[in-house]
């Protein structure tokens, strides 16, 4: 029996591991056995025992990126909102005037399955065609038991139809819903209860979301759903200190969350809590962007304390319609000031953090082998060009993926 299926050589490795700066080797090998990465290291100490040898042409090789928060299942668009901000709106006036985040909710409950599954694998291969091999996927358009199903069902099919690693996450508890208008305490007591008690009976869930914010969820709320999320042995996240302070960065700590996303108004106290408990500090730099905030999320807190940074897309209608994680980058890079291995590590290993996932995000012996092959000379490339596509070959579970620019 060969040792390997298949060994890659002439390549440089960004490992991504700590140490060197980008865990870089410079004439590096990476053998392959049964989806996994078997070896890695030096070309010079490379063991016998390849059946297949790829040449990488001495390209660069990272791990597979990771996507660690979108809602990139939902019904319709959001232009006309978009036009309605350029002409004055606040995204606030209009989620409170019944649109935002409600108007997809609209559209959402009004498509079928296969049209959400259609648009939503548009927007899972564009990302996907930039080297993503592993995306979050939440509900939070439903916003009712059905509805909520019916999304993350979607998400599971997108995971199983495409060469991608789709996890999924409740947020039943993003907006509130038409009909309970003043009783967020029913819709809380619905979503920690008959509705997670569904997803979860269903499999359909691999964490809990919600957002915390004046226009959503309070803290309180927030903390009766993870509550619930921890009797059902789920992982939690928070969309927290998006729009205003909330004390979110420090509930999400409390209650152990996987990550805390978005940030921008969180307190040096919520950051340094996150630092202790090792939840991950998301980005989402084109959230930022398409809302034109300037409250930057305190990066130095977060470097300070020692929390980790991932970075991600927030693909979603209202207010990130962005199918891109390379761009991602460079938005980390020029409006918040993150280095460009900064922003890569956003990508890779820590955001496998993000979701929980110990088997990728490093190229690292007993991994699973989804890396990509890139056409620059430098990894802070990824992060530099703005709309260049410079993947040139991903590998997933060791398997050439046919879509490969
Ligand atoms: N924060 C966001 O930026 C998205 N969800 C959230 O909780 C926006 C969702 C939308 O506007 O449709
Ligand atoms: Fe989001």
């Amino acid at each position: 029996m060969d040792r390997f299926d298949a060994v890659w050589v002439n390549a440089r490795l960004a490992t991504m591991t700590h140490g060197r700066p980008y865990g870089a080797i410079d004439d590096g090998a990476i053998a392959v056995k049964d989806g996994l990465i078997a070896w890695v290291g030096p070309r010079a100490a490379l063991p016998d025992g390849g059946e297949i040898q790829h040449d990488a042409g001495g390209r660069w090789i990272t791990p597979g990126l990771i996507d660690c928060h979108t809602h990139l299942v939902f019904g319709g668009d959001r232009a006309e909102e978009f036009e309605m901000r350029l002409n004055g709106a606040t995204y606030e006036e209009i989620a409170r005037a019944g649109g935002g985040i409600a108007s997809s909710v609209t559209r959402t409950r009004a498509a079928s399955e296969d049209q959400l599954y259609q648009s939503g694998a548009r927007r899972l291969k564009a990302l996907m065609s930039e080297g993503v091999t592993t995306v979050e996927i939440k509900s939070g358009y439903g916003l009712d038991i059905e509805n909520e199903a019916k999304m993350l069902r979607v998400a599971r099919r997108l995971g199983a139809t495409l060469p991608a690693t789709v996890i999924t996450t409740f947020l039943g508890a993003h907006a509130m819903p038409p009909g309970f208008e003043g009783q967020s305490s029913d819709y809380i007591a619905l979503v920690a209860g008959p509705m997670m008690d569904r997803i979860v009976a269903e499999n359909l869930a691999d964490a809990v979301d919600v957002f915390a914010e004046s226009i959503a969820f309070s803290p309180e709320e927030a903390a009766i759903v993870f509550e619930a999320a921890r009797r059902h042995g789920l992982p939690v996240k928070l969309h927290a200190d998006q729009l205003s302070d909330q004390g979110g960065a420090a509930l999400a700590a409390r209650f152990g969350a996987l990550s805390a996303e978005h940030l921008e108004y969180a307190s040096e106290a919520g950051i340094a809590a996150m630092g202790e408990a090792g939840t991950v500090a998301v980005l989402l730099p084109g959230a930022y962007y398409f809302l034109r905030d300037t409250t930057m999320p305190p990066i130095a807190a977060m470097r300070r304390h020692g929390v980790d940074i991932a970075i991600a897309s927030d693909c979603n209608p209202g207010s990130s319609p962005a199918v891109s994680l390379l761009l991602m980058l460079n938005m980390a890079c020029t409006l918040f000031r993150l280095t460009p291995e900064e922003a890569l590590s956003g990508v890779t290993r820590v955001a496998a953090k993000a979701l929980g996932l110990n088997d990728r995000g490093i190229l690292e012996t007993g991994k699973r082998a989804d890396f990509v092959l890139w056409d620059v000379s430098h990894p802070a490339e990824l992060s530099y060009w703005i709309g260049a596509k410079p993947a040139h070959r991903i590998v997933r579970g060791g398997g050439i993926l046919e879509m490969s620019p």
